[in-house]
């Protein structure tokens, strides 16, 4: 299923002259908009295809309907959010979960749709069919070199698929770890995990980047091999200057500030991509903003501040990602959602008056440093997001419009009520 032009305009037709009045309340109050409408157009967050299905917890999953089954399934959902909301122009692949047996064609599929192909997922995480070794100890740390060997040589593999497809850069993220004391050296499992990364590293082509994912806890009980920033960064820096570091919002011990972490990852020139979601308990993987919104902004606030420090494009410079799972929504509505409140935080922390706050920051006013912040935060964007999208071709309300031309319906009888999406 695609999405008519007509039916956007006609949508947006009838919504126009309420957003108008809103847009004008917001630049008279603020000022001139257009820089702001220009960054929001060029931002884009990409989807992972493993998002387009319905997720499980390890007590059960509850397949959805019309869910994609096959590639092409999932990048036609990814085209049809982009059409929506004009900021999903990405998808992010997991191997093995989806080969591209054709590159050229799925590439070509994918720019139908206006999309392009982020960054590319190893899985050594899960053993797969036929598999000659087992990752159950674990995959780059594990004590024996040939079960290294394996997986470095899967990791190889997933950048040439990648490179068929035009990415260019590959994540990496390892349930390696222990659950009981003793269990590992943990000195010699952070070397030998080093040692499979260069390894990695080595063929990685030279416009791409290496991004290393870090989880403090999951599937491990005890210890995480590479658990936190501290570890992520360390490896980055050994690794050399295509290495970086990859922020998972859920991935993190309750409270956790992860907007200093960000802070410093930028500081560092060391921060290399995000995976959005909320929580609250651990890697919920849900909606992004929909638990803590004000953390999400306080994060884009910290992104804007060290981009800008640095003369980063925040569009392009670093690979922006959502990686969640859905249980109980609709994936497609839920991904709207999170993109949603990813362009309001993003919006939100674009409005930030930074010259005040330095000065506020600088005469120790604690009370107007947070007035600045949370005059930002208090300020509805939602006017200028969608006025973002319809410079972009886009929808003003895109769940509305979803919801209007009964997609899931579509999808439903395009591909049936039983349909499973690879993934977790
Ligand atoms: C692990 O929890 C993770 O966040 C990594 O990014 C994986 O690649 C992704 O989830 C999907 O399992
Ligand atoms: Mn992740």
């Amino acid at each position: 299923m695609r999405i008519e032009k007509e039916s956007i305009e006609r949508h947006n037709e009838q919504h126009l002259a309420k957003h108008r009045r809103h847009v004008d309340f917001l630049s008279q109050e603020i000022g001139s908009l257009d820089a702001l409408f220009d960054k929001l157009v060029q931002f884009q967050v990409a989807v992972p295809s493993w998002a387009l299905g319905t997720g499980g917890t390890r007590f059960g999953r509850f397949s959805g309907r019309g869910e994609p089954g096959t590639l092409e399934q999932k990048i036609a959902d990814v085209g049809l959010l982009h059409a929506l909301n004009g900021s999903s122009g990405a998808i992010s692949l997991h191997i093995p979960w989806d080969i591209p047996e054709q590159p050229t064609k799925i590439k070509e599929l994918a720019s139908s749709y206006g999309l392009r192909f982020d960054a590319v997922n190893s899985n050594t995480f899960q053993d797969q069919p036929g598999q000659a070794l087992s990752y159950k100890f674990g995959s780059l740390h594990h004590v024996d070199a040939a079960v290294r060997e394996q997986a470095v040589a899967h990791n190889l593999e997933v950048i040439k698929q990648g490179d068929a497809l035009g990415s260019k850069a590959l994540t990496v993220w390892l349930a390696d770890g222990s659950s009981f004391p003793g269990q590992l050296n943990f000195r010699e499992a952070f070397e030998r995990t080093l040692d499979s990364l260069q390894a990695i590293y080595a063929g990685l082509p030279s416009d791409w980047k290496l991004f290393v994912e870090y989880k403090a806890f999951e599937p491990h009980f005890y210890s995480m091999t590479i658990a936190d920033w501290g570890q992520s960064l360390l490896l980055a820096n050994k690794l050399g200057p295509q290495a970086f570091s990859l922020v998972d919002l859920g991935h993190h011990h309750p409270n956790a500030n992860i907007e200093q972490i960000v802070a410093l990852l930028l500081m560092e020139g060391k921060l290399g991509g995000f995976h959005f979601n909320d929580s609250k308990y651990a890697d919920d993987d849900l909606t992004a903003g929909a638990i803590k919104p004000y953390q999400l902004f306080l994060i884009f606030n910290e992104l804007v501040e060290g981009m800008d420090a640095r003369g980063l494009d925040h569009a392009t410079d670093l690979g922006w990602m959502i990686d969640a799972s859905h249980n109980l929504k609709d994936p497609l509505a839920d991904l709207l959602q999170s993109v949603e409140a990813i362009m309001i935080a993003y919006a939100q922390a674009l409005l930030v008056d930074r010259q005040a706050l330095r000065a506020a920051q600088a005469a120790h006013d604690v009370v107007r440093a947070q007035e600045i912040l949370q005059a930002a935060y208090r300020t509805d964007v939602r006017p200028l997001v969608a006025e973002a999208r319809l410079r972009s071709g886009a929808a003003l309300n895109p769940i509305g419009l979803y919801d209007e031309l009964a997609v899931r319906e579509a999808l439903t009888k395009e591909r049936g009520e039983h349909t499973v999406a690879t993934g977790l």
